[in-house]
């Protein structure tokens, strides 16, 4: 990923399912002018989820998800379909391509059943129309749309590109609109609010630039027309001071979390980029239960360190090295830590006293939400690497106040028996 690149978990994912061989590589080519996904008239081409990120205006950055046709055969087949079906949990919208002669049948109302079950909303792509008559384009899209439900189909050609534009603008429409989406930052400040963040530059920071969560903040900052003053943490007080006004919030790095909360007046709201980033990407209320549950771990209690990709982009050992060594000197207890990366979690969840979550940063938060309601449909707690490490470094409750729901989680925590 380049620097300047919008961060895939910040993209709207647009996944393409249906049956094999329906042309679903062909759509991606043809939305997105290249000829990037393999095409074939061999069923079953398309093997594993293949991602293509492009502009989509007026919408903004995407990602194409190209997918296995859903209806292989044999072991293999179910593999693939097992895999295609985890994507359902990542996509923001579902683009389901059917063949024009061959139309929809009940695998299409199925797959389009657990889609709307799931709030995802769903546009229907009639491919192939080109071989049918023009007179028949027309009754044709008429009936699929009448057969799935589903007013939201369009005539297409991924060979002669026609219904591109159509497509488009379906996509556009179906999608949730943007002031519906979940902000970072924005929905905290007014227009004109001035906001301090505070950024420790020592050995860790990357050279000569910001790290990706504080680049995402300011401009969330900006957007929001406030206004972002960024400073170091030694000259702080010093910033706030020279304000000669109260800023209407603080955010800092977890790291120098209680350096920041001495220097910052009890009645200006402070939190950390992670929490923010906790909040933006999932549950924070979940997460903050799940910090507290370290408290609880036992002798001999396994935890989980769920990584969503096998290429973390931060320091590798994070969570194979720090986390557990953070973990066993919090705790002093005897801990089983196990390990696991990619889309799913191991089969038996309950077996885990917590899960230690990656900052998802691949995921989007409707896949991240699913995680998270998944560990608690097994009872586990979850948490992830930012919250547990903004709690190892004593952030709470002051960096959670502005969020009730995380306060809440907090207290209960705290009214439970250990
Ligand atoms: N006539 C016509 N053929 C098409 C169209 N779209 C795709 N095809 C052909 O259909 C075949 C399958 O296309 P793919 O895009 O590979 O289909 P797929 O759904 O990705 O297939 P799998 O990955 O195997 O599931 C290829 O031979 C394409 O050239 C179209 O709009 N019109
Ligand atoms: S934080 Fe998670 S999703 Fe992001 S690179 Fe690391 S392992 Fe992958
Ligand atoms: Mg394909």
């Amino acid at each position: 990923m380049s620097l300047n690149a919008t961060p895939r978990g910040e993209r709207t994912h647009i996944a393409v399912f249906g049956r094999t061989n329906v042309g679903k590589s062909s759509v991606v080519n043809a939305l997105t002018g290249q000829e990037t996904a393999v095409v074939s008239p061999v069923r079953g081409t398309t093997t594993d989820p293949v991602y293509k990120a492009m502009e989509l205006l007026p919408l903004g950055p995407v990602v194409l998800i190209d997918t296995a046709g859903l209806d292989d055969e044999g072991m293999l087949g179910e593999l693939r379909k097992q895999k295609t079906r985890e994507l359902i949990h990542r996509a923001d919208l579902a683009l389901l391509v059917i063949d024009a002669l061959a139309g929809a049948d009940d695998f299409y109302r199925e797959l389009l059943a657990e889609l709307r079950q799931r709030n995802i909303p769903v546009v229907g792509v009639l491919n192939k129309v080109d071989t049918l008559l023009d007179a028949d384009t027309g009754v044709a899209l008429d009936e699929v749309k009448a057969q799935l439900g589903l007013p939201e189909c369009v005539a297409f050609s991924a060979l002669d590109s026609r219904g591109v534009p159509e497509l488009k603008r379906a996509i556009v429409a179906a999608l949730p609109h943007e002031e519906e989406r979940f902000r970072l930052v924005g929905d905290l400040v007014a227009p004109g609010d001035l906001v301090v963040l505070v950024v420790p530059i020592d050995n860790a920071a990357p050279k000569g630039r910001l790290i990706l969560p504080q680049q995402q903040t300011i401009r969330d900052l900006l957007e929001s027309d406030a206004i972002a003053v960024v400073t170091k943490e030694h000259e702080l007080r010093a910033t706030l001071e020279r304000l000669g006004t109260k800023p209407r919030l603080v955010i800092t790095d977890s790291q120098v979390f209680l350096k920041v909360a001495a220097d910052t007046p009890r009645d200006v709201p402070l939190t950390s980029f992670s929490i923010l980033f906790a909040r933006h990407k999932g549950d924070l209320g979940e997460l903050v239960r799940g910090a507290r549950a370290v408290e609880n771990l036992r002798d001999g209690d396994r935890v989980l360190i769920a990584e969503a990709c096998t290429h973390h982009q931060q320091s590798d050992d994070i969570g194979t090295v720090k986390i557990p060594r953070w973990l066993r000197q919090s705790t002093g207890k005897q801990l089983q830590i196990e390990h696991v990366s990619g889309f799913s979690y191991p089969p038996d969840l309950s077996r885990y006293a917590l899960i230690v979550h990656c900052g998802a940063c691949m995921l989007n938060r409707r896949a991240m939400l699913h995680r998270l309601g998944e560990a608690e449909a097994a009872g586990v707690p979850i948490v992830n690497y930012g919250v547990l490490i903004a709690y190892l470094h004593g952030v709470f409750p002051r960096a959670i106040e502005l969020f009730p729901s995380a306060m809440m989680a907090w207290e209960e925590a705290a009214r439970e028996p250990q």
